[in-house]
């Protein structure tokens, strides 16, 4: 509960106008009070947490130094962007956070003036903001520019590209990297190698001092530094300039800087400020800081849900099925102790795929790529040019960076990847920037794919290790977000014949043909039906590619009427398959297509959108009935 008595400056706070004339103690006391605000309402509300308390101080300084919202601050990823929402206006709606018609999550534009530009994905910020530098100077507006990065992010591609031309074009942005050497998992970003490897030498703690003179009150003597530095060979310049490595793409480097001194923060941010080009500032912070369970265990606290304010412990969820993530991760395990040439990739996402039971049992098995997904599928192409099986594992969203890698590299070449697609379908809470609902609309027009949707966590298993088995080139599996559906599951594995569905319930008046998580809210709504007198067929299509056109044939001559469903955009996606089979027969029966609207869907609890979106059993009833007439 947040009990305003214990806040002395933060509730004086509106807008970050409130706070550019404070001095560094009140920063400092501003700073101690959003992250007690941030234990207050996380621990209750749940969200992201960890990337939040490592950023107070960088949030607090960018907003006294810059000029915000004139100034532009773009957060990469937005989950580290609470204290951000507090100081710009969104503090009494934080508990509200992640929930129906609440806050977002992440950065969205029409949230606020301050969120400058909406993300949720990783490693945009650098690009966009490069854009938004390069549209202020094409209006003649003279504005800062700045990107907060940080080192997990740092591992995709785009970062680079986004430097890149920065360098070239000289544009006026500043790039924080927030440093705390976590993505969610433990970071594999070999380039902090490189940076501890220079910080420990003995030579850099030498000249260290005039390395943070570089940054701020020395800059003649740090001019003379660098002219010194470029006479010097590679391996000795990049000693005493830490920053080479950006340098080398047109940054000046600032730091690397305590992320946590704000008074050091402040005094570096005013110094860059009226400075022209690309500059890169190097901020070490820390994930959790300030919050010692946090601080401990950095990657339970990125995200949860809420927790025990004094010991951080979460309650244990009684009696809940196991998560698909949890069978898909146990279920490749199993696969890959008999068959040693299956290997698993993950981007970035170790625990969250359930990749983590088999980077425990087999760690030279196992790969986490980073937060480079469209890397992580060309890679795993290579992989099957030499008989491997790599098992890509990455959630549907994410998967949507890497489109062309899966066209080109993989369906061309018809290699066998295997592509299993983790929180395909509405995943609540994180919204719009996450829900995996395109998968079945990007797979199904590339030839050569095969597309699975399993109805419960025991054909999860079976299409896993059918995915494995088949030859032929590439197949994916995509299964939701949360609790399976409690069903027995046996031991061993079952091979699932590629394009066969099945027929779950026989009826006389509808059928409906459905896919994936939408097979039980079908069967439900069959049964519901069957207590009103009317008697759905319910089937289980299982393939979305290839269609089980037999079955499909015999469907068309028994029903007039047909609904199909699936947790996926109507445009392009299962149903869209149907209705072409359909009418490349010329059959002439009317369809519904159910789904996801052409539209991007909010956050909520996923029961919630499914509600909204009537495609729960009591949303699949309605339908029915109104297709029938009979309301
Ligand atoms: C393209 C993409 N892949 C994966 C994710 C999932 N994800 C969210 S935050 C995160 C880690 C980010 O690490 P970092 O940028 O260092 O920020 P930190 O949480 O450490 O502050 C990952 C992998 C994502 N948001 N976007």
């Amino acid at each position: 509960m947040v009990d305003k008595k214990n806040y002395k400056v933060l509730y004086d706070i509106e807008s970050p106008k409130d706070i550019r004339s404070f001095n560094t103690k009140q920063l400092k006391q501003l700073c101690s009070e959003i992250r007690d605000y941030m234990v207050d309402v996380v621990s209750e509300v749940g969200g992201h947490f960890g990337g939040g308390l490592g950023t107070v101080e960088l949030t607090v300084a960018l907003h006294k130094v810059f000029n915000t919202p004139e100034d532009s601050i773009v957060w990469d990823t937005g989950h580290q962007a609470y204290p951000h929402k507090i100081i710009t206006g969104r503090r009494d709606k934080l508990n509200t956070i992640r929930q129906f018609k609440g806050l977002s999550g992440f950065l969205k534009r029409s949230e606020s003036e301050y969120d400058d530009f909406g993300a949720g994905h990783a490693t945009t910020s650098i690009s966009a903001a490069v854009g938004i530098a390069e549209g202020a100077k094409q209006l003649g507006i003279d504005r800062n520019v700045v990107a907060v990065i940080g080192d997990g992010a740092m591992t995709g591609g785009m970062a680079y590209e986004a430097m890149n031309n920065a360098g070239v074009l000289q544009s006026n942005v500043i790039v924080v990297l927030n440093d705390n050497q976590m993505s969610i998992a433990p970071n594999v970003w070999q380039i902090s190698n490189y940076f501890t490897e220079i910080i420990a030498h003995p030579e850099y703690n030498k000249f260290k001092g005039a390395i943070w003179d570089l940054t701020g009150k020395l800059d003649n003597f740090g001019d003379r530094l660098r002219k010194v530095a470029g006479r010097l060979n590679t391996g000795i310049k990049s000693v005493v300039t830490p920053g080479m490595l950006f340098e080398a793409l047109g940054f000046r480097y600032f730091g690397p800087v305590n992320g946590h001194n704000i008074k050091k923060l402040v005094e570096l941010f005013e110094h860059i400020k009226p400075l022209k080009g690309p500059i890169l500032v190097h901020a070490y912070t820390e994930k959790g800081k300030g919050y010692k369970p946090a601080e401990d265990n950095a990657p339970k606290f990125h995200g949860l849900g809420p927790f025990d304010k004094i010991t951080g412990e979460t309650p244990k969820k009684e009696n809940a099925a196991p998560s698909y993530t949890e069978i898909f991760g146990k279920a490749l395990l199993k696969i890959a102790k008999a068959n040693s040439k299956v290997v698993g990739i993950t981007a970035a996402m170790p625990d969250g795929t359930g990749l983590k039971y088999l980077q425990g049992e087999f760690p030279e098995r196992f790969y986490d790529v980073g937060i480079a997904e469209e890397h992580g599928v060309t890679f795993a192409a290579g992989l099957a040019t030499k008989g491997i099986i790599p098992v890509v594992s990455i959630y549907s969203t994410f998967l949507q960076r890497a489109f062309d890698q899966i066209s080109h590299d993989v369906s061309l070449q018809n290699l066998h990847v295997v592509f299993a697609l983790d929180r395909a379908g509405l995943v609540g809470a994180d919204g719009p920037t996450h829900h995996g609902v395109f998968d079945l609309t990007f797979l199904r027009m590339l030839p050569n794919m095969v597309i699975m949707a399993p109805k419960d966590e025991a054909e999860l298993r079976n299409m896993l290790y059918t995915a494995t088995e088949y030859k032929d080139g590439p197949i994916a599996l995509r299964y939701p977000r949360g609790s399976a559906l409690g069903v027995k599951v046996k031991d061993e594995f079952d091979l699932i014949p590629i394009g066969k569905g099945e027929t779950l319930r026989e009826g006389k008046d509808v059928a409906i043909l459905a896919v994936g998580n939408m097979v039980r809210f079908a069967s439900e709504a069959a049964e519901k039906l069957a207590s009103q007198g009317i008697f759905v067929e319910v089937i289980n299509m299982r393939f979305i590619k290839p269609l089980d056109t037999n079955l499909l044939d015999k469907i068309a001559t028994k029903f007039e009427k047909i609904i199909t469903i699936e947790e996926n955009s109507i445009v392009g996606g299962f149903g869209s398959g149907v209705l072409e089979y359909f009418a490349d027969k010329d059959y002439k029966n009317s369809i519904l297509r159910l789904g996801l609207p052409d539209a991007y869907v909010e956050h909520g609890t996923q029961d919630q959108l499914y509600h909204m979106l009537k495609i729960d059993a009591e949303g699949i009833v309605e339908n029915v009935r109104e297709l029938l007439d009979e309301k």
